[in-house]
């Protein structure tokens, strides 16, 4: 039966797919896929079709990975995982947020077509839509998923058992998925206590860890069947906790930048973070190994959507990783997570099969995440329903030989996001950012970086984009809730019990504060005298507290010798003034180092010499302006302030910006 099935397949793909589809060609193509259906895979070894473990790292982006050259960041494992499969160059995202992406990934529908294209995080997947993970089970798949479902909320059409997961462990929402201390986490719908757990920055149980060990568990307990183990996993994606003793950190501990106080806490976890994936990686390459089950499956590694520039500063305009800055060259991909520029969409995608995939390729084949779907469907022999959008890539990972046909492109790609619509044919990407502005049109193979439009003189390109646009869109038809209440729960546990940190007044994330009063001493009138200490290493000046610029800030002495309290300012205010109080914004980075906690104020006429303060002030962990108001207006040219304790009580003191306040 199975000889024939296979002679059969074999004919039927060579009969319906030569080589080089045209366009229109497309739905023969899903004729012949589809006559699959009754086929048996025969890629897998002689008694089973091969296992798939997929790995969604959340967040982690191209240039973030140590052998493409990241500076900071170290992945040994998934390095060498490249080099012993096959890494991807222009594999891209089917949108460039979490939820949509989730949809289309496990649908094979591209955006125009797809039930989820919010980002809310519950918008769920309707009852009638099939996924990869249905496809599979009906060829006797064992089917898991371990991580962040993002595609339906509990009590909704989309929960993840209903569309073909034996087991879904850990968040349906995308706001619980925020916490990695959440009082619980779930399975098929149910909670499952964590313990020591009540939501926010920290806890007992890592839930991390609690969904890696079940995937694992699930690898384990279906050793002898064939398993489809799908891990969306949420590291490093916000918020940045990782265990202080976990294993990640001895790969940094002789790095100089993370011992540096005044790079904040968040950025040395995100590395860390990443590591822990790397990890992840190598302890389900391991277990593979162990239950001999490495030459019957396959691994693929990748990200969800393209890099977010997070923590930017002055030396790291495009974030402190560099996510969408190829380090070896500098060119950059404009944008990022959440718009439809290449920053939003380039992934990482590797995947590796000993015996199957050949050692040490890399690809430049153009795909996306739809293509996912029936590249793992061709691969175990299930059937690719019609309405799917993706093309296999199996040929680009197999061989064209192998798999009996020639790796097919696509005539067209499709995204929209909220306001954006993009297509993208061959290095051709015409975009439009809202709905009333012009197209943009680049080529990406002159011009990865998106800046020279060339609409102008590519009408006919253009004309054509936007005829595919035109048809792929289709309106929304998202699913439902039975009732929201179990969802909102979820919803909240991201905070549980924890005490919420305040948001600072007036400060939305990725806000940057300014003072802006009016009758400030303008930083052009206003120079440093001295300071008791500054760090040049990593050019914290004492000048940045005092030149008017929120993004640039004063660090005291770390590198080289550590400068403790008291710390000092002088600074000549250009001519005797009148003068009400100070302002004081501590940095606008996620640092809280050196911000000021008990200072005083002094002013005097003399740069040397200066009178008892006039002002003691103690500040507060926040990012907005800060008052320190004299109780009545006082006399000088020179003002002294000097800082005495900071707010974690540590031993520096920074400043992203001084304003002196005039009568
Ligand atoms: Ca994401
Ligand atoms: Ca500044």
């Amino acid at each position: 039966m199975k000889t024939i099935g296979r002679l059969l397949t074999c004919f039927m793909i060579l009969a319906c797919a030569p080589v080089g589809l045209a366009a229109t060609e497309h739905g023969a193509d899903k004729a012949a896929t589809h006559l699959q259906s009754t086929s048996v895979s025969h890629f897998g070894s002689d008694d089973r079709p091969p296992n798939i473990v997929f790995i969604m790292s959340d967040e982690l982006a191209y240039y973030e990975l140590s052998h493409m050259g990241n500076p900071h960041i170290r992945t040994p494992n998934i390095d060498r995982m490249a080099k012993q499969g096959i890494r991807y160059t222009h594999a891209l995202a089917a949108a460039p947020v979490c939820a949509p992406l989730r949809c289309a990934l496990m649908t094979g529908k591209h955006m125009g077509h797809a039930s989820v294209r919010a980002n809310g995080g519950g918008t769920p997947l309707r009852s009638d839509e099939t996924t990869i993970a249905a496809l599979l089970k009906q060829k006797g798949y064992a089917t898991g998923g371990f991580g962040k479902w993002g595609a339906g909320g509990r009590d909704s059409t989309g929960v993840p058992e209903k569309h073909g997961f034996d087991v879904f462990f850990g968040y349906y929402d995308q706001v619980h998925a925020h916490s990695f201390y959440p009082p619980y986490l779930i399975r098929n719908s149910e909670e499952v206590k964590l313990d020591g757990n009540i939501g926010g920055r920290s806890g007992k149980t890592y839930s991390h860890y609690a969904i890696m060990d079940e995937a694992l568990r699930f690898i384990r307990e279906n050793k002898d069947r064939p398993f489809f183990c799908y891990l969306p996993i949420t590291p490093p994606h916000g918020m940045y906790d990782i265990p202080a003793d976990d294993p990640a950190w001895q790969l940094y501990k002789n790095d100089p930048w993370v011992k540096d106080p005044s790079i904040a806490d968040d950025v040395k976890n995100y590395a860390a973070m990443v590591s822990m994936v790397d990890h992840n990686v190598q302890q389900v390459l391991d277990l593979l190994k162990e239950l001999d089950l490495e030459e019957n499956t396959i691994v693929f590694f990748t990200g969800d959507n393209g890099g977010q520039d997070r923590f930017r500063d002055p030396q790291h305009p495009r974030g402190f990783f560099g996510p969408n800055v190829d380090p070896k060259t500098g060119v950059e991909f404009r944008g990022g997570k959440g718009n439809l520029y290449e920053g939003g969409l380039r992934i990482p995608f590797i995947a590796r099969w000993p015996g199957k995939i050949k050692a040490g390729q890399v690809s430049d084949l153009l795909f996306y995440q739809i293509d996912v779907l029936p590249t793992l469907t061709e691969l175990a022999g299930a059937e690719t329903p019609a309405e799917v959008d993706g093309l296999s890539i199996l040929p680009s990972l197999l061989g064209a030989d192998v798999v009996g046909h020639a790796q097919q492109e696509h005539p067209f790609l499709y995204w929209e996001f909220g306001p954006q619509t993009a297509v993208r044919v061959k290095n051709w990407k015409g975009i439009r950012p809202k709905p009333k502005a012009d197209w943009e049109l680049y080529d990406l193979s002159q011009d990865p970086s998106e800046q020279h439009n060339l609409a102008s003189q590519q009408p006919d390109m253009l004309k054509q984009m936007k005829k595919f646009a035109e048809q792929s869109h289709q309106p929304v038809r998202p699913g439902t809730f039975t009732t929201e209440v179990r969802h909102q729960r979820d919803r909240q546990a991201k905070w549980g019990t924890a005490k919420q940190p305040a948001k600072p007044a007036g400060r939305k994330p990725g806000k940057t504060n300014r003072i802006k009063e009016k009758n400030r001493v303008p930083a052009d009138q206003v120079k440093l005298v001295r300071a008791s200490s500054e760090n040049r290493g990593n050019g914290r000046l004492a000048r940045h507290a005092i030149d008017g610029d929120p993004q640039t800030v004063w660090h005291t002495q770390f590198s080289g010798g550590l400068a403790k309290h008291p710390h000092s300012l002088v600074i000549d205010l250009g001519r005797q003034r009148t003068i009400e109080g100070v302002r004081y914004l501590a940095r606008q980075d996620n640092g809280w180092n050196g911000a000021f906690g008990k200072t005083t104020f002094s002013v005097s006429s003399s740069p040397d010499q200066f009178p008892a303060p006039v002002l003691t002030k103690t500040f507060e962990k926040t990012r907005g302006v800060q008052s320190a108001n004299f109780d009545r207006p006082v006399q000088g040219r020179y003002l002294q302030i000097e800082v005495l304790s900071e707010v974690n009580g540590e031993a520096w003191a920074s400043a992203a910006d001084i304003g002196v306040i005039e009568k």
